[in-house]
């Protein structure tokens, strides 16, 4: 019998720490309601938070010098959602996973979304992979795929996502995300107008085959694995192709796949005006897509996004309806213990965007008041809404404190038992 983590386990590891989070939240429910805050409103609002995580970073990660594995790693996709299913107990706010085929390729449909639903999962996003050869694959990825110069290999590429369409669709998927590692490495090698129409021809056809209430995501990235171009460089070049292809498409934004210091959350406030959001793959990074936990190196920026998606939210923007999701690889952490704390990290910086006084910043704003604004931002930034947090978590059944229940229950010790190393069963890069 594989170990689960239970919801007795949970509540044995809250019941000492129960008194000190209820006395801090009486405090903060205090504080706020001097700032004209209800805390139980805001509470309702950090339960009702979804974010969707990657079957991908329940594995080690590793970058092109080495991969470190973990004790117990998933060795196929019913591992990964055993994992996923301990990170929703936790945290109780990611039911919804993100696929990647082929690398969660179930022989058996039916059985996978069983299995998933008795845990209280579903799956949420399908993701392509055409960044990779596969093994018995005809033709080669290496100088491209949904772009190739070569109709065939397109053709290929748009087969294997017409593929994941059909089977996100046995899975009850909402959408399909794609990103492609087309590009190119040196001055010259590409001809960009050329490549970027090859894109839009690829992309009709699979857009053409969406199943009925899917959304058709695109995924931009401005370099890696081309180190000089890349075909869908940026969010204007996403949102031309998604206007292009139609109602149904939307661009997605993956904060590590921009230069460093761009201002991403003005890329959001854009796409969000124009109707063409499709939401998120959230992680963090330094220097490029480092793909490290959420707020682990900007949590302002973090908290400056969920400020211009909660402002959006607040004033009912028509067809706002953005998808939460985590992509990160967890190279030197334990991958449950990373995507905890990332989710709690996301439910942090949208508590604290509802914290900002949006009538003292709009004052502000009329008056030119550059500090004033400022000031309207760092007030609900530098907010303590752990309390909070906790509180949520553990009315809806979580844990006070995620990663010490996590670390108690001997999880990780049983999957290192149950998963011998040395027997993956093809798991990706994980
Ligand atoms: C890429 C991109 C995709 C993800 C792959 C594994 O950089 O972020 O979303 O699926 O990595
Ligand atoms: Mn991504
Ligand atoms: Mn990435």
């Amino acid at each position: 019998m594989a170990f689960r983590l239970s919801d007795e386990a949970i509540a044995e590891h809250n019941a000492p720490r129960l008194a000190w989070v209820e006395e801090d939240y009486a405090h903060l429910g205090r504080q706020l309601a001097r700032r004209g805050v209800e805390i139980e409103r805001l509470t309702e609002r950090a339960t009702a938070f979804r974010v969707a995580v990657p079957s991908w970073g329940v594995g080690t990660g590793g970058t092109r010098f080495a991969r470190f594995a973990g004790p117990g790693e998933p060795r196929d996709v019913f591992e990964k959602l055993e994992d996923c299913e301990a990170i929703l107990k936790l945290v109780r706010v990611t039911p919804g996973i993100s696929l990647h085929v082929p690398w969660d390729e179930p022989q058996s449909p039916a059985e996978l979304l069983a299995f998933a639903r008795e845990r209280g999962l579903f799956v949420d996003s399908m993701n392509s992979n055409t960044f990779q050869d596969q093994p018995g694959q005809e033709l080669s990825y290496k100088f491209g795929s949904l772009t190739h110069t070569d109709e065939a290999v397109r053709r290929q590429a748009v087969a294997h996502n017409l593929h994941c369409l059909e089977l996100g669709a046995k899975l009850g998927a909402r959408s399909h995300t794609v990103w492609i590692g087309d590009g190119g490495n040196f001055p010259g090698q590409l001809h960009f107008r050329r490549a970027l129409e090859r894109y839009l021809e690829s992309l009709r056809a699979i857009y053409s085959a969406l199943p009925a209430g899917f959304r058709l995501f695109i995924e931009h990235k401005l370099y890696e694995p081309a180190f000089y171009s890349t075909v869908l460089n940026d969010w204007g070049t996403s949102y031309y192709c998604t206007r292009e292809l139609g109602e149904r498409a939307f661009s997605l934004v993956d904060l590590g796949h921009h230069a460093p210091n761009t201002n991403i959350e003005m890329i959001v406030a854009r796409l969000i005006q124009f109707g063409k959001l499709a939401g998120f793959h959230f992680n963090d990074s330094k220097y490029g897509d480092d793909d490290l936990d959420a707020g682990a190196i900007k949590p302002f920026q973090l908290f400056l996004v969920f400020n211009e998606l909660v402002d959006a939210e607040l004033e009912g923007v028509p067809g706002f309806d953005p998808s939460y999701m985590l992509d990160q690889s967890h190279n030197v952490t334990d991958p449950i213990e990373s995507l905890v704390t990332s989710a709690v990290e996301l439910v942090r910086a949208y508590v604290q965007a509802q914290l900002v006084d949006r009538g003292a910043l709009r004052e502000a704003q009329r008056r030119n008041d550059a500090l004033g604004a400022l000031q309207a931002l760092k007030q609900a930034f530098t907010t303590d809404v752990s309390p909070l947090l906790a509180m949520a978590r553990r009315r809806a059944g979580g844990a006070i404190d995620p990663v010490a229940a996590y670390r108690a229950s001997g999880y990780r010790r049983s999957k290192a038992e149950e998963r011998p190393a040395g027997e993956r069963r093809g798991a990706g890069i994980v």
